[in-house]
């Protein structure tokens, strides 16, 4: 009744921007993703604690944080078609401070992973996908590791809306993400929240689902091919997309700070000097660099030289795993 799961964030590389359904966490659109490493959160649940407990990154989560947990083991106990009793998780990252990558990807990864073990469910990565999917949308591609592509889905229960692997970590193992941390502040709003405004109120919207959908299978082949400045070119091309369409919405919405683009406009000097790097940007002012083994160092030294307060290196990173050490 006790399973204890490590799982990596991931960046999206084609962005997960809207919901058509809020309740059921299914969006407009496709997205593809690549899982990092080292980074990782390790979980533990316990099934037939004596009351139900919620331990997140060395604090009891209380109101919605706590509640987004235990629907998710809700959801584990309706699958399991048994009472298992009251849940104890506890549930810790490595991230460093603010790292700019939010948790909950490979958070709640990690739990669904781990729910279905200790319910003594079969392990299924499809259906801990889609389990993980109902607690934060981009967590279904957090559960495989490598390149992981969030099917839209058609059907209205969610059923067929859930992430695939199409290549794993050992594919490409020279492609490089640096985290440049410019700007460690707490956004002013979340995903959640920003994502919803640009579903309903950006004029953009319709051409951003039409346009993000018919990039990732050119994301896919541009990754099969390991081409290097056309998947940058994309990665680039799509965050400014998905960013035009929040900046569009009313009231409009920025994520970007000065520092963010300082950074961009220094990164695109150094690549007309010949260095291989792009970025990609999530709801937040924080870049995530793109380049290869040869060239993290400096992209690492281009972002410090812009501002950057905190770097994380990362490579591919692979799937969500059981481990055999429990955190209580
Ligand atoms: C992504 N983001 O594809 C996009 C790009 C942020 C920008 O998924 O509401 O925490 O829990 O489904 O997954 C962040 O949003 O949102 C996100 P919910 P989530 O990675």
């Amino acid at each position: 009744m006790k399973a204890t799961v490590r799982a990596h964030p991931n960046i999206a590389l084609v962005k997960y921007w809207g919901k058509r359904d809020d309740a059921l966490i299914l969006p407009h659109q496709s997205s593809l993703s690549l899982t990092l490493s080292p980074i990782h959160v390790t979980t533990t649940v316990e099934f037939g604690a004596a009351a139900d407990h919620v331990e997140l990154h060395g604090h009891v989560a209380k109101g919605s944080e706590r509640d987004r947990v235990l629907r998710l083991l809700d959801a584990v106990r309706v699958q399991a078609g048994r009472d298992l009793g009251p849940a104890k998780v506890v549930s810790r990252g490595d991230f460093p401070m603010a790292a700019g990558l939010a948790s909950s990807a490979a958070g709640f990864a990690a739990l669904a992973v781990a729910g279905r073990q200790a319910a003594g469910l079969p392990a299924d990565t499809r259906a801990s996908s889609i389990l993980a999917r109902r607690g934060s949308g981009s967590a279904c591609r957090s559960v495989q590791g490598g390149f992981c592509e969030w099917l839209r889905g058609e059907r209205e229960d969610g059923e067929d809306s859930y992430a695939v692997q199409r290549f794993d970590a050992g594919h490409w193992p020279e492609l490089r993400m640096v985290v440049a941390i410019v700007d460690r502040g707490e956004k002013e709003v979340k995903s959640r929240d920003g994502m919803k405004s640009a579903v309903e109120t950006s004029p953009y919207y319709p051409a951003w689902v039409k346009d993000a959908e018919a990039e990732v299978p050119r994301a896919r082949d541009l990754i099969a091919k390991k081409d290097l400045e056309g998947l940058g070119e994309l990665c680039e091309r799509n965050a400014w997309r998905m960013h035009s369409t929040s900046l569009a919405a009313d009231p409009p919405l920025c994520y970007l700070s000065p520092a963010t683009l300082g950074l961009i406009q220094h990164l695109r000097e150094q690549r007309k000097k010949g260095v291989p790097v792009w970025f990609t940007l999530d709801a937040g002012p924080n870049p995530v660099l793109l380049t290869d083994a040869a060239h993290e160092v400096a992209a690492e030294a281009l972002a410090r030289a812009c501002g950057a307060v905190d770097v994380v290196r990362c490579v591919p990173g692979g799937d969500a795993v059981l481990l055999s050490e429990h955190l209580f």
